[in-house]
């Protein structure tokens, strides 16, 4: 006989979480954040505690760990460690980015692929999650070095992915130059030309927009919020945190609507500008940023900007903020001087920049906050038109995809709005993460117990 359900409470899930995945901090927080909203939802659901269905979506599918192995210009052997945490694939083939940096590990990876689990079912594109990486440093090497890199990483990678089963993409540290290295590697080994990874160039595959996605979509739907709000982002003071492929495009996108960009970052400081970038000088930026993984203080010296090392942009007084660096960006004092100096709405471009705390700090003041699996998820949703096009063997035009982007990121704001509803405002972490949760959970269901 079926016994009584009780209800789930969060304590006892999250310590049986925390107690299944010891040292894993990021990913404690990422599931925490969803926990919070989703084991309420459920508990009005108690279809999903009987097939307990958030223990298994907190649990990958598989994780590769593997060896790389490559030889630096002294011919040096060098060792790194290898990933992909294949986390869910019940709405679509496992999808997601793939991060090179040194603090890359088993935690980030988790938490990254768990957030994917939820973006790419807001995206409404057939989908699953997934991320991967290694903790190998891009900065300061030679071109032979990171495609010796990238090769000797696709060589492992190519076992356990392929246009229907797992789709990487870029993330930190890894964009066009990369991608390219290792989708040639891929179609050398395999012997097939296939959409296997995202963000090719367009010569070979590539998507038009995909590498401007998740930047513009995260300012078409702060564009939304804002139209939600009857305000709108001409005139806005922005600050954007990061200068790499998410803060550039974003800020091109602000330019473009008529907002001024006043900051930009990177891990050694920021560049504060009064009177907002321009496109000029931001291609600048782009040029020595993304193409050349130089450092921002480089164009700080090059236009006379006020440059802080070693500093965070959130001091400076502005309308709108736009985390887009990396996690963990903004704590409760940051938070605090950001509401103080004026802040009106957040809209996350990286992945889980913001503490809970600060998160809750942000709702409690009347900031409109946007988690970055809504705000950003434009670009696996590009990514997924990316898949699309490969699959037809064909290429849409820009203003199709442009269109598109749009319409999915509205989407997504609409979303937000039907399951966000709390008390009378709308909570968008809320609304992101239950309706993320019901499409995936819905077909988990549908699966039985696998
Ligand atoms: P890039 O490698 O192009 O740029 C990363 C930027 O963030 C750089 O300015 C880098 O500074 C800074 N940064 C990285 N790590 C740190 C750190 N530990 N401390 C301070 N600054 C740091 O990456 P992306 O722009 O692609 O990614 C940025 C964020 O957006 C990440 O959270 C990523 O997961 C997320 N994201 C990316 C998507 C994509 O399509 N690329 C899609 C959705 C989300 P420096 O140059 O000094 O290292
Ligand atoms: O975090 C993300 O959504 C990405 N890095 C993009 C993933 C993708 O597959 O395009």
């Amino acid at each position: 006989m079926m016994s009584e359900l009780s209800p789930m409470t969060l304590e006892k899930f999250m310590e049986g979480l925390v107690k299944r995945n010891p040292k894993e901090p990021e990913f404690h927080q990422a599931v925490l954040e969803v926990a919070e909203v989703v084991i309420p939802y459920i508990n009005l659901h108690p279809k999903y505690i009987r097939s307990r269905i958030l223990e298994r979506m907190t649990e990958p599918d598989r994780t590769l760990i593997f060896r790389v192995c490559w030889e630096d210009d002294e011919h040096h052997i060098q060792v790194n460690r290898g990933y992909r945490v294949q986390f869910n694939n019940a709405i679509g083939p496992y999808k997601g980015g793939l991060r090179f940096h040194p603090s890359v590990n088993l935690s980030i990876l988790k938490f990254l692929g768990f957030e994917q689990t939820f973006k790419n079912s807001l995206t409404q594109l057939p989908m699953g999650a997934a991320k991967g990486g290694a903790n190998f440093d891009p900065k300061g090497k030679s071109e032979w070095e990171i495609m010796r890199f990238c090769q000797s990483f696709m060589t492992e990678l190519s076992k356990h992915i392929g246009e229907d089963i797992d789709v990487p993409a870029g993330d930190i540290g890894v964009g066009a130059r990369e991608i390219s290295f290792m989708f040639g590697q891929y179609k050398r080994l395999k012997n097939e030309f296939t959409g296997t990874l995202t963000g090719k160039g367009l010569e070979f595959g590539g998507s038009l927009i995909r590498k401007e996605a998740t930047g513009y979509g995260c300012v078409y739907f702060m564009e939304e919020m804002l139209k939600n709000n009857n305000d709108s982002i001409k005139g806005k003071r922005c600050l954007v945190s990061g200068s790499g492929n998410v803060a550039l495009y974003a800020t091109e996108k602000l330019i473009a609507v008529g907002a001024k960009v006043v900051t930009l970052s990177d891990s050694s400081g920021f560049i504060y500008v009064p009177d907002g970038i321009d496109q000029e000088q931001l291609e600048f930026v782009i040029e020595l940023k993304v193409f050349r993984r130089g450092r921002l203080a480089k164009a700080a010296e090059h236009f006379k900007w006020e440059y802080h090392p070693d500093k965070k942009p959130w001091g400076v007084p502005a309308d709108l903020a736009f985390p887009c660096a990396t996690q963990n960006e903004i704590d409760v004092g940051q938070a605090d001087l950001m509401i103080k100096n004026g802040i009106r709405a957040v809209a996350e471009g990286a992945n889980m920049p913001t503490l809970s705390t600060a998160i809750k700090k942000f709702q409690n003041a009347g900031v409109l906050f946007a988690p970055g699996k809504a705000s950003n998820a434009g670009g696996v949703a590009v990514s997924g038109l990316e898949m699309t096009q490969n699959s037809l063997r064909m290429a849409w035009g820009k203003d199709d995809i442009d269109l598109m982007l749009r319409s999915i990121m509205g989407d997504i704001h609409q979303q937000c709005l039907r399951y966000g509803e709390e008390a009378g405002n709308i909570d968008y972490v809320k609304g992101a993460n239950i309706s993320g949760f019901k499409k995936v959970a819905d077909a988990m269901l549908a699966y039985g117990v696998v």
